[in-house]
């Protein structure tokens, strides 16, 4: 499929080391072709209607770790070939090629990652972009996954890395989306196309720069007061900087509790919520995306941008389902 693919084409990926990873393996799987790597702007998991103008001018456009809306999709399908790769929740779109084994009934844990799917369909060998994009997307939890615990364990084993060092690779990744750095983001599958091994990511000076400021930040956030109310763990915070997924796992995953942590800094109209929770979000991803918020997730994660005027009832009706 993805070799029959003529004339100019584009890459949409979604801005984290999964994204970037995904779109890394079939850029370099795609060499012989024209294509535009882009993501969306920022925190937004749709394309806006000047991105869907300048679009629609490609022969073929592949989507990597994101679940655009079906409309964006149908408006490119108008005039492109499209492809998807993902394994986020949301509908089978059966107009084009859409490969997402997660919301084909497969086990969620044995596709932790659009890389990891990506990677398997190109039939490559285990490689480390492959795995960053898991870790990326599950962190420290992957360890729970029996499975891919020993996959990256054999991996680290192999290569001479530790856990630790795939971690830091993520989080030196991720600092460019956190920090907001859309130019950087769209060049790093480029930049692995050049480098010699994982000691470039490591070493990367900018990335480590942004670490450090990002780091400031997160602890400066997470140094205000956390409320309790009926066993679920509260937060708002205020910052121009995309690290309330960062600031919702790391007080879900020290507590053991489910979270919800409100952002009002990031937006000028819109506030960004966002939950970890064991019991399945699902249901109200659906009710975020009813009451006409952009709403995502998975099971155990849900974001929302809200407007500001509907944000405590959002964050009521969130409270309610938690109990
Ligand atoms: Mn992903």
């Amino acid at each position: 499929m993805l070799e029959e693919l003529q004339g100019n084409g584009l890459l949409i990926h979604h801005w984290d080391t999964d994204g970037v990873c995904s779109a890394y393996l079939l850029l370099k799987h795609l060499s012989n072709k024209d294509i535009k790597n882009k993501t969306p702007g920022l925190g937004n998991y749709f394309l806006t209607e000047n991105e869907l103008t300048e679009y629609q001018a490609f022969d073929f456009v592949i989507i990597a770790d994101m679940a655009l809306p079906k409309e964006n999709i149908l408006t490119l399908a108008k005039n492109a070939k499209v492809m998807i790769f993902d394994h986020h929740l949301g509908p089978v779109i059966k107009e084009v090629f859409h490969h997402n084994p997660v919301i084909k009934g497969e086990d969620p844990n044995k596709y932790p990652s659009a890389s990891w799917i990506i990677n398997d369909y190109l039939k490559n060998p285990v490689n480390l972009f492959a795995i960053l994009g898991v870790l990326g997307d599950h962190e420290k939890r992957i360890q729970n996954n029996s499975l891919f615990s020993k996959i990256i364990n054999d991996f680290c084993k192999e290569n001479n890395l530790t856990f630790d060092d795939l971690l830091n690779m993520v989080f030196l990744i991720d600092s460019n989306y956190k920090i907001g750095d859309k130019v950087e983001i769209e060049n790093i599958p480029h930049l692995f196309l050049k480098i010699k091994d994982h000691n470039d990511i490591l070493n990367n000076s900018k990335w480590n720069k942004n670490l450090t400021l990002l780091n400031d930040e997160i602890s400066k956030q997470l140094e205000k007061p956390t409320e309790e109310i009926d066993g679920l763990l509260f937060k708002k915070i205020h910052t121009q900087y995309s690290i309330i997924s960062t600031i919702t796992r790391k007080i879900a995953w020290e507590s053991g509790k489910n979270t919800l942590v409100i952002n009002t800094g990031f937006f000028d109209d819109m506030d960004e919520i966002y939950v970890r929770s064991s019991k399945n979000l699902e249901p109200m991803i659906q009710r975020g995306k009813l009451l006409g918020y952009r709403c995502g997730g998975k099971k155990e994660v849900l974001g929302s941008i809200v407007p500001k005027e509907q944000t405590d009832s959002f964050v009521q009706e969130l409270i309610d389902y938690l109990k």
